[in-house]
């Protein structure tokens, strides 16, 4: 069979709108405005460059089912751009964008296919009058989808190669949306060759050969909990039908979680210090892209008292913003946590009979414990279904509220060291 080369992506999300950031300056909001939709850019532009022989897209183009206007557009032009290189673009829609939601009247280049619903149809790829593969492929009617559409799939035996192109979650990820459940066993099954899936917006390859497995991640992270790098798959078949994918990051502003250790002895300048280096470091290492940052001060010190007083960090945040500010690409930090830890021996004063010993032993008790955690809850009900409270404190997780014992602990131990040292 002739070799040839594709660009597999998914979960574009165009005009996404990045919930959870909290404040930022304008040039930043605006920057993550348009992130989503130079990615597809970029996906296109490497399909040029790569001389790719078509794209696949795996559902998720939009971000709603009511997509704008404006993002539609955008997502044509892009296809058009290709389709004027006369590289075909295949298309099924995702649980954000199913083909119940509006769809704008546009006219479509023939080198675009976008799959309706059931059942599955398989349109052969050419180059120069020559079968490459076929695509398979089939877009859901709803947002609500719990049925495995993989048994619809069925390989051409004429086809040099078989690929299905679904949006699905594969092993129930936990995580991501049960929609449209299927087993790696069923994909393996089908008897395709390739399997272009969307869905689970971290790139990962399920499976390396026969058949290869992939889902590429979304092509932008698009929340704070989207961190590290995202883009799609460059994926050459040999005349052998070996197949070697390829990862390209194509996200243009990137989030970073980082960890900021704060050593014993330092001062409040050490702290800013680190924080603007850790910036600096993860901005080298995006090669050139837009960073927004979320920070944890960790680590056990002298300064955790300062650290954990009101105000303290707030301003060592704005002062770093400040110097920040002019560099371009940018760093914007989103968030600065403290999660530091006083200088005492824990484990020894945990043995001790005094108050201390009984706080973190009692915080001890209720961080292992489920049914304590589960009546801290409960006494805690009052507060966090008050009519006045954010509905999320109704909900909140376990480990949350771990990490909150583990805060009001070190707060109260501060207090407590600080009246032992003035006694
Ligand atoms: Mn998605």
């Amino acid at each position: 069979m002739t070799p040839f080369r594709f660009v597999h992506c998914a979960d574009l999300h165009i005009d996404t709108p990045f919930a959870g950031l909290q404040t930022a300056d304008a040039f930043v909001a605006d920057a993550l405005r348009r992130a989503s939709s130079e990615a597809v850019n970029v996906v296109v532009d490497l399909c040029i460059s790569e001389h790719a022989d078509f794209l696949l897209i795996a559902g998720d183009v939009f971000d709603s089912a009511n997509r704008s206007l404006r993002a539609q557009f955008h997502f044509r032009d892009q296809l058009a751009r290709l389709a004027a290189e006369e590289i075909p673009s295949f298309v099924v829609h995702g649980n954000h964008d199913p083909l119940d939601g509006w769809i704008a009247d546009l006219r479509w280049p023939d080198a675009v296919t976008i799959f309706a619903s059931e059942p599955v149809q398989s349109i052969p790829v050419k180059r120069n009058g020559e079968i490459l593969a076929v695509v398979h492929g089939v877009s859901y009617a709803t947002r609500k989808d719990d049925h495995n559409l993989t048994p619809l799939f069925h390989p051409n035996p004429h086809a040099p190669f078989n690929i299905g192109l679904l949006h699905c979650n594969v092993g129930s990820n936990t995580g991501h949306e049960d929609y449209a459940p299927c087993s790696i066993d069923d994909l393996t099954a089908s008897g395709m060759d390739y399997w272009a899936l969307g869905h689970v917006h971290r790139g990962r390859v399920l499976r390396q050969q026969g058949p290869t497995i992939i889902y590429p991640g979304a092509s932008q992270g698009r929340s704070p909990v989207e961190s590290g790098e995202h883009g799609c798959f460059v994926v050459d078949v040999s005349g052998a039908r070996q197949v070697t994918p390829r990862f390209v990051a194509t996200d243009s502003v990137r989030w970073a979680l980082i960890d900021v250790p704060v050593a014993e002895e330092a001062a409040l300048d050490d702290v800013h210090d680190a924080v603007i280096a850790h910036c600096e470091a993860a901005s080298a290492e995006a090669g050139g892209r837009d960073i927004v940052a979320r920070l944890t001060l960790t680590g056990r010190g002298r300064l955790n008292a300062e650290l954990h007083r009101a105000g303290s960090v707030t301003d060592i945040l704005d002062r770093s913003r400040e110097m920040l500010s002019q560099r371009r690409p940018f760093v914007w930090i989103d968030r600065l946590t403290v999660r530091t830890h006083g200088l005492f021996d824990r484990a020894a004063r945990s043995q001790e009979s005094d108050f201390i010993g009984e706080l973190i032993r009692q915080v001890d008790t209720l961080t292992n414990d489920h049914a304590a955690l589960a009546h801290l809850r409960s006494l805690l009900s009052p507060v966090f279904e008050h009519s006045q409270a954010p509905v999320e404190l109704s909900r909140l997780p376990e480990d949350c509220l771990q990490r909150w014992l583990d805060e009001a602990e070190t707060r109260c131990i501060d207090m407590l060291l600080a009246e032992e040292g003035s006694e």
